[in-house]
């Protein structure tokens, strides 16, 4: 049974309730109205780098549809929507801005804003411009300019329309899943590329900052994060610290150098072979004043030292979404206190992504997908935990609004609090998707 203390902060505005989704996970269209190729569209039609050969030529068909599906989340009852841009619709070759790309974002935008519902939008959610990587893409320096230049037409066209804007979504899947681990585009295995690509990435974070406040000085500008909280597998100082080394290696990569000007020192000791080439001052920039931190949290890991301290994960036999992610929810309520006191000068916070793989399929019209709805309530009383602790937390998004392209899962993993039928496209709200439109009722209903 799902009990949210009656007074909880949850139960009224202005803690604002959304749903998100990415670009290039929901859209389709991937040459409609002069859309150039993107990097995920290279990786896609690379052997062996997708389950199944899926790709996002198609999707869940958005671009097409887009009136119905900003229907569906009114019909949901959130207050905001998160939503990526496509850089590769705005800017498909360079210099060159694509009126037809920009009308498309404009009647996203203005549709919500017609229904009541607050734009939340995001400037790159992985989808770089194919052009870009063909000149380096995140290893050269110039793509950093070239995204403080995107992000300037960007909010010079939406301005103040848009209550908030995030510069990236997770710099560290563009980094260290496309550079060090290889299963994200652009797919390399190479440490020190990594570690390049992730300086790149902050920097053009902090040189597009100052255009975005100018052309929108009344939205909130900042960026999305993704944190893995680190458990020791035992007391022992040594898995104690290969766990917190593990978090410093992970979130904090990003986080630290957002909030200190300087990248974990820990980690610059450990791995100073692999650390990325700077410019004086590139730090100041990096380190410049955002007004919050998007938080995306899905689960926990256990941690032991292996060799020389090494963090080696140790996987856990308790309950799991179907991708395989243990469901632990106290991990967020404690990622909540440790980032405060690990960063005093802590923004605000939103939960910018939060859900479970649930891959239930539809039986007679309905999707009863109970382990989802389950992990929603557990997810939604550990925010009002970290809430009741005193962490600064705004908002909470869902992920994600439908059932979509799942990365390097392709479509077998689902997502959506909507069901989505991909041979016909048929929406179908699910069980979850019922539970959170009964919930945000419930709140409208106290708020009259
Ligand atoms: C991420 C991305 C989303 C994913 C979701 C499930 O956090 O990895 O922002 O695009 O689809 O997190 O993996």
């Amino acid at each position: 049974m799902f009990v949210l203390p009656s007074d909880s902060t949850l139960r009224q505005k202005p803690f604002v309730f959304g749903v998100a989704t990415a670009s290039f996970q929901i859209e389709g269209a991937n040459t409609a109205d002069g859309r150039c190729e993107s990097i995920w569209d290279r990786f896609c039609a690379t052997p062996g780098k997708v389950l199944n050969g899926d790709d996002g030529s198609v999707a869940c068909d958005h671009y097409n549809r887009l009136e119905q599906d900003l229907d569906l989340i009114q019909e949901l009852g959130v207050d905001a929507y998160r939503f990526s841009i496509a850089w590769p619709r705005i800017e498909p070759m360079p210099g060159q801005w694509n009126e037809a790309g920009f009308q498309f974002y404009e009647r996203l935008i203005d549709g919500l804003i017609a229904r009541g519902i607050q734009p939340y939008l995001t400037l790159y959610h992985w989808d770089l411009p194919q052009y870009l990587e063909d000149k380096g893409g995140w290893i050269n320096r110039e793509t950093a300019y070239a995204f403080a230049t995107y992000a300037n037409k960007v909010t010079e066209r939406f301005g103040d329309k848009v209550v908030s804007y995030a510069t990236f979504n997770e710099p560290l899947c563009s980094a260290f899943v496309g550079y060090r681990w290889g299963s994200h585009a652009p797919g390399y295995q190479d440490e020190r590329l990594a570690y390049q690509a992730a300086h790149h990435l902050l920097l053009a974070h902090g040189l597009a900052l100052p255009s975005m406040r100018n052309n929108a000085s009344n939205a909130q500008h900042g960026i999305v994060l993704n944190f893995t909280p680190a458990y020791p597998l035992t007391d022992s100082e040594a898995d104690k610290q290969a766990a917190r080394f593990s978090e410093l290696d992970g979130g904090d990569w990003f986080l630290h150098p957002l909030m200190t000007a300087e990248y974990p020192p820990e980690v610059v000791a450990a791995h100073t072979e692999f650390m990325p080439t700077q410019m004086p001052g590139d730090l100041a920039i990096i380190a410049r004043p955002i007004d919050f931190i998007g938080v995306n949290y899905y689960t926990r890991c256990v941690i032991k030292a292996g060799d020389n301290g090494k963090p080696d994960v140790v996987e856990q036999s308790s309950p799991k979404t179907d991708i395989g992610w243990e469901i632990y929810p106290d991990a967020l309520t404690r990622l909540m206190s440790d980032m405060k006191i690990h960063y005093p000068n802590l923004p605000p916070i939103f939960i910018t992504e939060n859900g479970a793989a649930d891959n239930t399929e539809k039986v007679d019209g309905q999707v009863n997908d109970d382990m989802r709805t389950d992990y929603y309530q557990q997810h939604l009383l550990a925010v009002h935990n970290a809430l009741a602790d005193g962490a600064d937390i705004r908002g909470y998004f869902a992920w994600s609004l439908m059932d979509n392209f799942e990365w390097a899962y392709g479509y077998s993993q689902r997502f959506g609090i909507v069901h989505v039928d991909y041979a016909t496209q048929q929406r179908t709200v699910k069980k979850s998707g019922q539970f959170w439109q009964a919930f945000l009722a419930a709140r409208a209903a106290t708020e009259r």
